[in-house]
């Protein structure tokens, strides 16, 4: 893409009673006003282009050389919406739904110019342009939604009636970006740029605007609601699909509310409404939730070793294992273009190791995608074998065996000797020691560890697992290769789990103590549910299956501190052979294979025995007390991961859990969640639950001393990068 302020043609600039700002620039072409935003990164709507793009909108009215405007946007993007950083902020004038009106009331036409993102408000100023022309690989969208608002600045006024009720509602509650050829078929701009060089189209239309003698065309006047009943059965089908599909969520509903008033009321009214709301939205502690889920994720690959040293270039992956998880890691790379060779003990076990890749491929054809052609391409991307030699000049390995110490270092101790020099070598373990694993090699500094999630072309995270003798480069290599992967990564220190998995135990502690000491697993998978959880963490169990949690639990106990409280509940039905989902039983029952479990007597009764048999008094728990007791257990030790520099900062924390472990978003992780009620209130549940075993609630000296100096975790979240 060209930069579009450097392919102008010779620029004259014209003189403005304030000048320009740095923000926005304008610059005459014959009689066209370019006005162009130019604010690195991504020209997000500041205070300052807000106040540029006014003034340049003002004086191009007032100015008789000028005929028409073209609003452009510099760098890579057109506009990706309002500035999220100043959020929460004191709001500073002129306000962006005045600046989009404005820009509407011009009596010159103006045109919007698009390439790159037009996001939120940046596609709401298109929509206040009269006309608009967009670049191949533009994406325009109103995702406002995933920050927990509703778009602001008109769009939910401009947007029906530009394109109607239907599609408008599906853009805003979806929040996804929709393809310049989409939009041209959707309404939203009039044409597509024929060559990369936005400007000089977005010039030509405007000088054929102004040659063919066409005026202005403000959106609030198109008529995309005309047809007022198929507008209120969108608005109706609308409300119905978000009372369930966005569950506990504050602003998709105020959307359509807002959509309903464009169809219903008089465009001005609309517009007070949709501002009533957004500030609505803007308060709400979902907006703060999720816009900290928006720079955790950015913040969490930050880490010193990226900032420090080169990655080294990857071209070839091999992967040692063809089961579930390194069939879907096979995915996952080959999806980013990589060649793959797995590895499999026999031809047998290869075979399935393929058979198992293509059937994650076939099951994205089914659902449409991906085409015939792109399965075929990436399976011709995949080679096999079962000799490591044939990983002897592959850039990366990574290792997605049994999960088991012997097995594991059996691996790395083939791989140190066909492996290149140079190349990584990676662990998929979920809680082994990688320093040990990197001591099976004569070349510790290259290992490292990668620890995906099921399924793994599926599910956004990786642990970085960062082993003590690593080296920098490998480090900065592994996130270089998740962004490539599009995955959210997260920098993790060794210990048993991680960050991801040690908290998942604690969660999972907590969650049994309530368990013996009267709650039943149906009411604790209720609650978490309730409070956001995709799933209870009993129904957790029963879908991963609870031999796995089993063979964990038999693995640690001859090192489990035996002062530890250890409820056996979970044990009793793995006896039994009740595993959850695969064997028809687990928590719950799953008659004649259904995938939603009913509670199950016989489970209530089992807890019932094991309760008596400890000589526990069954107690009765509210939601909330148990929403309490699992998220202070959780908050607990992730203060202490943070203070051991498992985590570098409590965001990355809140990362792992809501893109690992279906923690949800819009409350913006543990940490998050725990500055939003206070850390002295986290500190008293903790002391009020330590008297009865102060061995699991003992209160992270972290907490402690961020409670006395005033502090909440987030002053721990400055990039160390
Ligand atoms: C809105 O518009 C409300 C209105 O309806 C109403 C107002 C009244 N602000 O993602 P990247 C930063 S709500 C501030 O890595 P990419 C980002 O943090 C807004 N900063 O790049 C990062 O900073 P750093 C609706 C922003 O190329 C850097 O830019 N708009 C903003 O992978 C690069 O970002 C959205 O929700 C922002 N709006 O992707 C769009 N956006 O380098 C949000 C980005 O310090 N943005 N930054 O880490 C995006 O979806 C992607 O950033 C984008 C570029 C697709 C634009």
């Amino acid at each position: 893409m060209t930069h579009p302020a450097a392919s102008a043609p010779s620029p004259s600039p014209i003189s403005s009673a304030g000048g320009d700002s740095h923000a926005v620039t304008r610059t005459l072409h014959g009689d066209v006003l370019v006005i162009a935003i130019d604010n690195p990164p991504v020209n997000a709507l500041g205070v300052e282009v807000r106040r540029g793009l006014l003034e340049a909108i003002e004086a191009a009215d007032a100015d008789a050389a000028v005929a028409a405007v073209v609003i452009v946007g510099v760098g890579r993007n057109f506009i990706a919406g309002a500035d999220i950083r100043e959020f929460g902020k004191p709001p500073q004038p002129p306000h962006l739904p005045a600046v989009c009106d404005r820009i509407e009331a011009s009596t010159k036409p103006v045109v919007a110019a698009i390439h790159g993102a037009a996001l939120g408000g940046g596609l709401e100023v298109a929509l206040a342009a009269h006309y608009r022309i967009a670049a191949a690989g533009a994406k325009l969208g109103l995702p406002e939604v995933k920050l927990g608002l509703l778009p602001g600045a008109g769009g939910t006024q401009r947007t029906p009636r530009l394109i109607g009720a239907r599609a408008a509602l599906e853009l805003m509650l979806s929040g996804r970006h929709a393809s310049a050829n989409e939009a041209l078929t959707l309404g939203l701009v009039d044409r597509l740029s024929k060559t990369d060089d936005i400007l000089i189209e977005g010039l030509a239309y405007a000088r054929e605007l102004v040659a063919t003698r066409q005026g202005t065309r403000p959106t609030r006047a198109a008529n995309g609601l005309a047809d007022e009943a198929a507008s209120r059965a969108a608005i109706e089908a609308a409300r119905k699909e978000t009372a369930t599909r966005s569950r506990g969520l504050f602003s998709p509903l105020k959307i359509v509310e807002a959509v309903q008033a464009a169809l219903e009321r008089p465009f001005d009214e609309g517009l007070a409404l949709e501002r009533r709301l957004f500030l609505e939205c803007l308060d709400s502690p979902q907006r703060a939730g999720l816009v900290h889920a928006f720079f955790a994720e950015r913040e969490a690959a930050k880490v010193p070793e990226a900032s420090a040293a080169r990655p080294r270039p990857i071209a070839s992956v091999g992967i040692v294992g063809g089961g579930t998880m390194g069939a879907g890691i096979a995915v996952a790379v080959l999806d980013a273009g990589l060649p793959v060779t797995l590895i499999e003990r026999d031809e047998a076990a290869l075979g399935r190791g393929r058979a198992h890749v293509e059937r994650v491929y076939d099951g994205l054809v089914a659902k449409g995608r991906i085409d015939a052609k792109a399965k075929a391409d990436a399976m011709a991307r995949l080679a096999g074998s079962t000799s490591y030699e044939a990983l002897a000049n592959v850039d990366l390995v990574i290792e997605a065996v049994f999960e088991d110490m012997a097995v594991k270092k059996a691996v790395f101790t083939e791989l140190d000797r066909v492996a290149r020099p140079g190349a990584v070598l990676a662990t998929n373990t979920s809680y082994l020691d990688i320093d040990e694993i990197a001591g099976a090699t004569s070349r510790p500094a290259d290992v490292i560890g990668l620890h995906f999630f099921s399924p793994a072309n599926v599910m956004k995270l990786l642990e970085v697992v960062v082993p003590a003798r690593v080296a920098a480069d490998v480090v900065a290599t592994a996130f270089e290769f998740a962004k490539r992967l599009s995955k959210v990564s997260v920098r993790a220190g060794v210990c048993d789990g991680f960050i991801g998995n040690r908290l998942l135990a604690v969660y999972r502690t907590a969650a049994d103590y309530l368990l013996e000491d009267g709650a039943s697993p149906y009411q604790i998978d209720e609650a978490m549910r309730a409070f956001g959880y995709p799933m209870g963490p009993y129904q957790v169990i029963d879908l991963a299956g609870g031999d796995i949690g089993w063979a964990a639990r038999k693995r640690r106990a001859p090192t489990r501190d035996p002062r530890l409280r250890y409820v056996e509940i979970a044990d009793r039905l793995c006896e039994r052979g009740w595993f959850g989902q695969k064997t028809g039983r687990g928590f719950y029952l799953y008659p004649e294979g259904a995938r939603t479990g009913v509670r199950d007597p016989e489970v209530e009764a089992l807890i019932e025995d094991e309760r008596k048999r400890r000589g526990v008094t069954p107690r009765s728990f509210t939601d909330e007390e148990i929403v309490e007791r699992l998220m202070t257990a959780v908050v607990n030790e992730a203060a202490n991961i943070v203070r051991e520099g498992i985590a570098l900062r409590p965001l990355d924390v809140d990362v792992t859990l809501m893109h690992g472990y279906g923690f949800p978003r819009y409350r913006g992780g543990p940490m998050k969640y725990a500055d939003t009620l206070g850390l002295a209130n986290v500190l008293a549940s903790l002391r009020r639950f330590e008297k009865e075993d102060p061995l699991f609630w003992k209160p992270s000296p972290l907490i402690v001393e961020l409670v006395d100096r005033g502090a909440d975790f987030s002053s721990l979240n400055t990039t160390r990068g």
